[in-house]
């Protein structure tokens, strides 16, 4: 269902929406057969990022950054077409990771014009099982100093300030989204279930957004539904050998 325009001021004024059911069962089922076999060893939060140079590299772990109903809720509330800004499959291991500290998603790379990302749940995600964490109205403050964390989650940004007002997401089903400003600060905690958490973010950035570093707009970023016309086909046969191969979700 598109979104409504309650759904859209939801968004400009708490830094965040809920959208339940946004991606169809159809999609996370086939998410899911490409996403488990993907778990590793150990007990670390686990990505797999999308390639803006590559973008047939896993290209049905992606298929989300250009599925309709995804594209159309970014492009409501960005105002304009969207375009990709970055894609991630992140899994969390049975009883693993420690999740992200508080951040925003501008503290790693700040855009302006906008830009926002996209959390799906690809199978239900219970409250103890590193679902996401929002700060409403944190957003409105704009980007916030940040460190490189050194401690649970090397490699990633952490925010120098702790919001008081922090929430964890409802328990989520598979298909179910939460779509915040990267402005807004979110973090996630370890996995206390015995399944493995399975979530994609997607991110997308206005169609005329720039990078606040250098002024420019990124020729890499292409509109999602380009990259669905260049990988469409890569993704279907996948899926059909995948089914014929008795491949379960
Ligand atoms: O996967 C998670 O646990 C957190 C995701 C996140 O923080 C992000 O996509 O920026």
């Amino acid at each position: 269902m598109p979104l409504t325009e309650e759904d859209i001021q939801h968004f400009y004024r708490e830094g965040y929406v809920l959208v339940p059911g946004l991606v169809p069962r159809a999609s996370t089922d086939a998410m899911m057969r490409e996403a488990r076999a993907r778990v590793r060893d150990g007990d670390t939060w686990q990505a797999v990022c999308f390639e803006h140079d590559k973008p047939e590299k896993d290209a049905p772990l992606h298929r989300l950054l250009w599925e309709p109903s995804v594209v159309a809720a970014a492009s409501a509330l960005l105002g304009s077409p969207a375009r990709v800004y970055f894609g991630m499959l992140a899994i969390v291991t049975a009883h693993g990771g420690h999740g992200l500290p508080w951040h925003q998603d501008n503290q790693y790379s700040h855009i302006l014009g906008g830009a926002l990302n996209t959390f799906i749940a690809l199978a239900d995600i219970e409250q103890n099982m590193a679902n996401l964490w929002v700060a409403p109205r944190s957003h409105l403050a704009g980007a916030r100093p940040s460190k490189a964390n050194e401690t649970t989650a090397k490699g990633h940004r952490e925010s120098l300030e702790t919001p008081e007002n922090g929430i964890c997401l409802p328990p989520l089903k598979a298909g179910d989204a939460c779509i915040f400003d990267r402005c807004t600060l979110h973090r996630s905690l370890k996995n206390e279930s015995d399944r493995p958490r399975f979530a994609y973010a997607a991110q997308y950035q206005a169609d005329l957004a720039r990078e606040a570093l250098t002024g420019r707009r990124d020729p890499k970023r292409m509109r999602a539904t380009d990259l669905g016309d260049q990988v469409r086909s890569i993704v279907e046969a996948a899926d059909r050998a995948a089914v014929a191969g008795g491949v379960k979700a």
